[in-house]
C-alpha cells in the first residue's frame, strides 16, 4: 500500500495528529464545581443522559438495534456486475448505485477502502468498470483521472484475484490467467491440507462456489473493453521451486493442464457435490453466511449449473439481497448501496450492555424487548463448527439476523454479557440459555487456549502460500479481542476458576505486545484489543496491580491525544508508526476508557478522555465518526459500524458516572 510521506508520523513525533481537531478548551459551558473547575462528573452525567436517550430512540419495535455496516464501493460495483451477469440489471438500480459510487470518488479520481485511506487499485478499478457499465463517458474528467491512477499502479494486471475474476466473467480478463480452483477440493477429507474445513468459514463459503464458476469459465461479453487499464505488466517471476509458494505456482500450472482434460465424470460429480454443499447452507433470509462474497458467488454458481433464476433457491437468494440495500435521498438524487454484512445481534448486545451501564433498569421495557429478541436469536442447530467439535451441543449466537450455520464466539460472549444482567420474568429460561452459551464457548476453545471467531483450531497457514490468497484472511485463528470477550463472559458466569478461563487468561497474557497493548483483529486496532483485554483480565481476577495491567495502562496513557481523546488510524495494520496513533474518535476513546476504568484508574487521563467525549458530543446525543474503526480483514477490508460511535461511549460514560457495572 502507498502512504503519502507527509502523513507518516515519525515514531517519536509529538502526539498532535494530522487533521486532528483542536484541543478541547479547558473551560467549556457546564456545571461549575465550587473550586471553579468544570465538574467532570456532571459533564459526564449530562452527556450520558443525552446519549442514552438517543440510543433508546434507535431501538426497533421488535427489540433490536442495527447500525449501518459501511464498507467500500466494491460492494456496489459488484452489485451492478452481478446483475449484469445474470441479465437482470435495471436502469434505476444502475443509476442509484452509480450515483453512490461517484459520490465516493475523491478529488484525485481514486477510491479508498476507508475514509481518509490511501487510494486502492482494485477498488478504483472495480468502481471505474461499474461506472463505465452505467454509461459514464470514459473521456469525462472523473473517468480519466481514475484511469491515470490505475495505470500508474500497474493496471489491471496488478489487481487482486477477486477483481480479475469479476473481469473474467465479462471477457475482460483471461480465465487462464487466474489461479486454478478445482472443484474436486470438495472431496478432500477433513484431515487433508486444504480441505474446505481448514479455511475460515467465510473463505470456505466463498471458495466452494468459486470452484464451480472458475471451472465453467463463463464469459458474458460487454459492449465495451478496458484496454485503457492494461499496462502489459507481466505477473511476477516464479518463486523458487523449493519454497511453498513456488511449489504451489507449479501446482497451479499443472491444475490448469488438468483443467483442459479433466476426468469428466469426476469433475461433474465434484460440481454436483459442491452444489449440494451450497444449497444445504442457504440461510433463512436467502443468504449464504450473511455476507456478500459467498452470497453472490453461490447465486452465480448455481445459475451456471442450470438452476433458473425462478428456482426457489435463487429467488430467495436474490430477493434476500435486497434486504442488505441501504436507500438514501441525497442532493444529487436517490442512491443505493449494499451492506457487506449486517450486525443486528452484535449491535443489540452492545446496546443492552451500554444501557445497563448507563443505569437503565434491568427490567425496563426496552431491555426486556431486547432480551426477548436476543433469546429468540439463539442458534439451536449445529453448523460447520461441529465438524471439529462433533459432540458439542449448540448454544451460540451469530452476528446477523439469519446465520444459523455460523454462530460465532464473539457474539455469543457479548450476548451472554448482556443477557446475564437482564431481569427477565423467565429467569429459568435465561439461565438455561446462558448455561448453553457457556458450555458452547468452553467447547469452542482452541488448543492453544485462545478463541477464534467461528471455528476451533482454524490455524493452517499454508493457504496463504496459494496464488489465490492475495486478499483478506483465509483462516480464523484465535485473537486477543475475541479471547478477551469470552474470558470476560466465562468469568462473569462464575467459571473463572475453570480450566477454560484459566488457559484463556494465560493465552491473553502470552499475547500481550512488547509495548503493553493487545492487537485488535476485528476492531481498530491495539486500542480495541487493549480495550477488550483489560476488562476481560480484570473480570477474570487478574489484579489491577499486576504488571500486565500496569503496562497496558501506561501504553494507553502514552497514546492519549493532546485533545484528550484516543484514535488509531487503520494504517496501523500495515505501518507500525501508526499503532496507537490517529485522530480521536468516539468509539476508540470509549475503548481506552473502558480499559482504564476496569484497571481502576481515576486519573487525569480518564478525566480528559471523558471531557473529550462530553465536548465532542452532538446536540442530539450521538457523535460524528466518519473514521472507520471496525476491521473486516487487517490490511484489506474495513468497516464503519455506525452504532459504535454511540454504544461504546454510553458504556464508558456509564461506567465512569456509575461505577464498574452501572451499579
Ligand atoms: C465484530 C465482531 C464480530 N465479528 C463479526 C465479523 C463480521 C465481519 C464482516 C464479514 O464480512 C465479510 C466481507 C468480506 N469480503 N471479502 C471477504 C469477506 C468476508 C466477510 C472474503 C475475503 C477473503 C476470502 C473470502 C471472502 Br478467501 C468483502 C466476529
Amino acid at each position: 500500500m502507498t502512504v503519502a510521506a507527509d502523513r507518516v508520523p515519525a515514531p517519536s513525533a509529538p502526539r498532535a495528529v494530522p487533521g486532528q481537531a483542536p484541543a478541547v478548551p479547558d473551560s467549556p459551558a457546564g456545571a461549575e464545581s465550587p473550586a471553579g473547575t468544570v465538574d467532570v462528573r456532571g459533564l459526564a452525567a449530562a452527556a450520558l443522559a443525552r446519549a442514552r436517550t438517543h440510543l433508546l430512540g434507535l431501538q426497533q419495535p421488535a427489540g433490536w438495534w442495527k447500525g449501518e455496516l459501511a464498507t467500500n464501493v466494491t460492494m456496489d460495483a459488484e452489485d451492478l456486475l452481478l446483475r449484469e451477469f445474470l441479465g437482470i440489471r435495471t436502469a434505476t438500480e444502475t443509476e442509484q448505485a452509480a450515483r453512490w459510487v461517484r459520490s465516493q470518488q475523491r478529488a484525485d479520481g481514486t477510491w479508498a477502502n476507508f475514509e481518509g485511506g490511501p487510494a486502492d487499485l482494485s477498488t478504483t478499478l472495480e468502481a471505474y468498470v461499474a461506472l463505465k457499465l452505467a454509461g459514464d463517458d470514459p473521456a469525462a474528467a472523473h473517468m480519466r483521472a481514475a484511469v491515470r491512477f490505475i495505470r500508474e499502479q500497474g493496471g489491471v494486471e496488478r489487481c487482486r484475484v477477486f477483481t480479475r475474476l469479476w473481469l473474467a466473467l465479462f471477457g475482460l480478463w483471461s480465465w487462464d490467467d487466474l489461479p486454478n480452483l478445482p472443484p474436486e477440493l470438495i472431496f478432500l477429507p477433513k484431515w487433508f491440507p486444504f480441505n474446505v474445513y481448514d479455511w475460515g468459514c467465510w473463505a470456505r463459503q466463498t471458495i466452494v462456489p468459486l470452484t464451480i464458476v472458475a471451472t465453467l469459465r463463463p464469459v458474458r461479453p460487454l459492449a465495451f473493453g478496458i484496454d485503457e487499464l492494461r499496462t502489459g505488466a507481466v505477473p511476477g517471476d516464479l518463486a523458487p521451486l523449493r519454497s511453498w509458494r513456488g511449489a504451489f505456482q507449479r501446482l497451479d500450472r499443472a491444475l490448469h493442464s488438468y483443467g483442459r482434460h479433466p476426468v469428466r465424470p469426476l469433475r461433474r460429480l465434484a460440481m454436483r457435490r459442491g452444489a449440494e454443499w451450497i444449497i444445504a447452507r442457504q440461510e433463512a433470509d436467502g443468504s449464504w453466511g450473511g455476507i456478500q462474497p459467498p452470497w453472490v458467488y453461490s447465486i452465480m454458481a448455481l445459475h451456471l449449473l442450470g438452476y433458473p433464476l425462478a428456482h426457489p433457491v435463487l429467488q430467495a437468494g436474490l430477493s434476500g439481497l435486497d434486504g442488505f440495500l441501504v436507500h438514501e435521498e441525497t442532493p444529487q438524487g436517490p442512491v443505493r448501496r449494499l451492506e457487506a454484512c449486517q450486525s443486528p445481534v452484535w449491535d443489540t448486545a452492545l446496546a443492552v450492555v451500554g444501557l445497563l451501564d448507563a443505569g437503565e433498569p434491568a427490567d425496563s421495557p426496552a431491555v426486556r424487548r431486547a432480551a426477548d429478541w436476543l433469546l429468540g436469536e439463539e442458534v439451536t442447530v449445529t453448523g460447520d463448527w461441529a465438524v471439529r467439535r462433533p459432540g458439542l451441543a449448540p448454544g451460540g449466537w451469530a452476528f446477523e439476523f439469519a446465520n444459523d450455520l455460523y454462530p460465532d464466539t464473539d457474539d455469543t460472549a457479548e450476548v451472554g454479557l448482556a443477557l446475564r444482567r437482564v431481569a427477565h420474568p423467565d429467569a429459568v429460561g435465561v439461565r438455561d440459555a446462558l448455561d448453553r452459551a457457556g458450555a458452547w464457548l468452553v467447547g469452542m476453545q482452541s488448543k492453544d487456549g485462545g478463541w477464534g471467531a467461528f471455528d476451533v483450531d482454524n490455524t493452517r497457514e499454508l493457504a496463504y502460500k496459494l496464488p489465490f490468497c492475495d486478499f483478506g484472511a483465509a483462516i480464523d485463528p484465535p485473537s486477543a479481542d475475541v479471547t478477551a470477550h469470552v474470558v470476560e463472559f466465562l468469568a462473569a458466569e462464575g467459571l473463572g476458576a475453570g480450566e477454560a478461563c484459566r488457559t484463556g487468561v494465560a493465552w491473553l497474557l502470552r499475547h500481550q505486545e512488547a509495548d503493553g497493548s493487545w492487537f485488535g483483529r476485528w476492531g481498530a486496532n491495539h486500542v480495541y484489543g487493549t480495550g477488550a483485554a483489560v476488562p476481560g483480565l480484570i473480570s477474570a481476577g487478574v489484579s489491577r496491580a499486576a504488571p500486565a495491567i500496569r503496562r497496558a495502562v501506561r501504553w494507553l496513557e502514552g497514546c492519549q491525544n493532546s485533545d484528550g481523546g484516543w484514535g488509531e488510524d487503520l494504517r496501523s495494520y500495515t505501518d507500525p508508526a501508526w499503532v496507537g496513533r490517529g485522530t480521536s474518535t468516539a468509539s476508540q476513546t470509549a475503548w481506552a476508557l473502558l480499559a482504564l476504568l476496569a484497571a481502576g484508574e481515576r486519573s487525569a487521563a480518564v478525566e480528559r478522555g471523558v471531557r473529550w467525549l462530553a465536548h465532542t458530543q452532538r446536540a442530539d446525543g450521538t457523535w460524528d465518526e466518519p473514521q472507520f474503526t471496525g476491521t473486516g480483514f487487517p490490511g484489506d477490508f474495513y468497516i464503519n459500524y455506525h452504532l459504535y460511535r454511540l454504544v461504546f461511549p454510553v458504556s464508558a460514560l456509564g461506567r465512569f458516572v456509575r461505577g464498574a457495572h452501572g451499579a
